[in-house]
């Protein structure tokens, strides 16, 4: 596949759930870097729009969150003259590479998946069986197009490398077939924790407002939530053991800024967390206005948004197909 003719260029994927609206989390942790990528790597980037029946979505919200999360990887720079950008659902491939990985993945090693263990005990009402060969169809998202690197936070790690181990053992008994993916830890990046419990990462599916920022957040909301964060008692700007709420403000603040933690101790020496507070939350808003502007602008032209979604699913597909149709010959399928 040559997306742009570039050939030379290693080739990077990554998807995001369509599970609600993105987080600052998302932002700053995955696709701020994703847009950076865009030059560098030749890049496939997916809406996991499957992924997120795992879990019961009502379907009018379900179809909301799925074009705000197109709307907004758009917004946040990426481009799709670039990279390539579609929806899980659009290529039929990734559920039927799915069926055929799942015939090559052990249950044990299913069983293993500490998002498994996590989820099932979250959702104990529903744990069904697409919750539990969710890596499979993740395996297949990534194994479909041969990328060289995924950037994935921690917590995709381990379904990057049973990802890993399926390819492998498939390529072990049929040869060459798919291309071993490395894990990309993109070097500006930060992961964000909960405002209100910040020893939990910022999650877009939390059920407390106040704990996440959301990037449709107005800049009056944004500024309320940074003003209720939860710090220490210590009032001392400076990264410190005990200290995970403030720590999590300087590592925000610091990612927009490019300041080290260092100079954002030494800036507020003297100051209370009230004025740092105030200026992490200003930051992000200056950070966010540009990418609402364009949000406000793409989620309400749903021609151009789907004119976009649309090409990319065929460039996507074509690729897909082909990687499909050699392993279905491998395997003994009459095509
Ligand atoms: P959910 O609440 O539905 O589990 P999530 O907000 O945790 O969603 P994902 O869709 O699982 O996010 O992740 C999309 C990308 O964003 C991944 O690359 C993930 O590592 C990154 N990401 C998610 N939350 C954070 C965070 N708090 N800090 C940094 N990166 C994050
Ligand atoms: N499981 C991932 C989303 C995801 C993904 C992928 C990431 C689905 N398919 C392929 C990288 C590559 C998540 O919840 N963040």
């Amino acid at each position: 596949m040559e997306i742009n003719n570039a050939p030379q260029k290693k080739r990077a994927l990554s998807f995001i759930q369509s599970s609600g609206m993105f987080t600052l989390g998302n932002y700053l942790g995955a696709v701020k870097n994703w847009n950076n990528m865009q030059e560098e790597f030749e890049c496939v980037f997916g809406i996991a729009d499957l992924h997120s029946i795992t879990v019961r979505q009502d379907p009018a919200t379900l179809r909301k969150q799925i074009y705000s999360a197109a709307a907004m990887l758009l917004s946040t720079g990426l481009d799709p003259e670039k990279s390539l950008i579609f929806m899980q659902s659009h290529v039929a491939a990734h559920s039927q590479l799915a069926w055929i990985l799942n015939c090559y993945t052990q249950f044990g090693e299913l069983s293993r998946m500490t998002q498994f263990k996590d989820k099932s005990q979250k959702h104990s009402d529903n744990v069904n069986a697409g919750l539990f060969t969710y890596p499979v169809l993740m395996a297949a998202d990534i194994l479909l197009y041969k990328p060289d690197l995924v950037p994935v936070g921690a917590d995709q790690k381990q379904h990057l490398e049973i990802a890993r181990d399926i390819a492998k053992r498939f390529n072990g008994i049929y040869g060459d077939v798919f291309t071993i993916p490395e894990p990309y830890i993109p070097p500006i990046g930060a992961k964000v924790m909960s405002l209100q419990e910040p020893e939990k990462k910022m999650s877009k599916s939390d059920e407390n407002e106040n704990a996440k920022i959301l990037l449709t957040d107005s800049p009056d909301a944004i500024m309320r939530k940074f003003k209720r964060a939860v710090t220490d008692s210590e009032a001392r700007v400076c990264v410190g053991e005990n200290k995970p709420g403030i720590n999590n403000l300087i590592e925000i603040y610091s990612c927009i800024t490019g300041k080290t933690a260092d100079e954002i101790t030494a800036e507020f020496e003297g100051k209370g967390y009230g004025d740092f507070k105030l200026s992490v939350g200003e930051a992000v808003v200056e950070e966010l206005r540009p990418v609402q502007e364009k949000y406000n602008m793409y989620i309400s032209d749903k021609a151009q948004l789907e004119k976009i979604y649309k090409e990319g699913a065929e460039k996507a597909q074509y690729v897909a197909r082909k990687t499909l149709s050699k392993v279905m010959k491998k395997v003994g399928y009459v095509l």
